[in-house]
């Protein structure tokens, strides 16, 4: 199956296209990322990976090609090199001693949810887009739902409390599709059957991928300035008469009012 995933993505990355992928559990970023790695050459990709979990794991009970083990994957095989990653979101009781010590080894930049509350995400964030344009020159992006907290995400196997606002996760991918460019991006773990209350999880999803779509739109125009909000998003600009807005807003409520 990996290999099929990896040709596949192969193909649209050899086309010159940017593929999105929708999972699925998180092992598919292994040949996913890889497929990308492949025709940027390996070492050349950098990744952002958003996620309540390091995936760093050397196996998940006897499997040694889980939805726990896909980043140390791409760093063992070379694809990916450790330093290459940026890590936003982990929390919980996992890793262990062991796991974050060769995480360290490796050069990996992880970002904890313990820093963004001390800190605040859009801090964080800065420090997430200066490190993703400092070490790639070919930029990844794995979104893992579970990186929201369950309370805008509960549709996932593996749910932490704790966790960004769908906000966070939105701001966050839009901005690093505009300033910093992706070549490739994967949203994975959102379970069907466990999102049945309103399926707010694969609505989150499917706007994430929004998102990116309109950061690439962003960049291809040339918007790539720190946090652009276009002026109509800010309650500014010019109506097609030249009225500005606030003021029409004011002056002139709708007459369906
Ligand atoms: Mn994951």
């Amino acid at each position: 199956t990996f290999e099929g995933i990896r040709k596949f993505v192969g193909t649209i990355v050899d086309s010159g296209a940017i593929p999105i992928v929708m999972g699925g559990d998180h092992a598919i970023t292994w040949p996913c990322a890889t497929a990308v790695a492949d025709h940027y050459g390996h070492g050349k990709v950098g990744i952002v990976h958003f996620d309540a979990h390091a995936d760093t794991g050397t196996d998940m009970p006897g499997s040694l090609a889980s939805h726990g083990t896909p980043i140390r994957k791409l760093i063992e095989s070379g694809a990916v090199p450790g330093r290459n990653f940026v890590q936003v979101g982990l929390r919980g009781y996992w890793p262990d001693r062991e796991t974050l010590d060769w995480m360290d080894e490796q050069s990996m930049r992880t970002h904890f949810m313990a820093e963004i509350n001390r800190d605040g995400f859009d801090k964080v964030l800065e420090r997430a887009i200066d490190e993703a344009l400092d070490q790639a020159d070919h930029l990844y992006l794995s979104l893992d739902i579970d990186v929201a907290d369950p309370a805008f995400a509960p549709g996932t196997g593996t749910p932490e409390p704790g966790g960004l606002t769908s906000i966070d996760v939105l701001t966050a991918v839009r901005r690093l599709a505009a300033e910093v460019g992706i070549v490739g991006m994967d949203v994975v773990e959102v379970s069907p059957p466990y999102d049945d209350r309103g399926e707010i999880t694969a609505l989150l999803a499917n706007r994430a991928i929004r998102e990116a779509l309109t950061g690439i739109a962003m960049r291809r125009k040339g918007i790539t300035e720190r946090d652009y909000l276009h002026p109509y998003a800010l309650g500014k600009g010019k109506d097609s008469q030249g009225n500005d807005r606030n003021q029409v807003f004011r002056t002139k409520p709708s007459p369906s009012l």
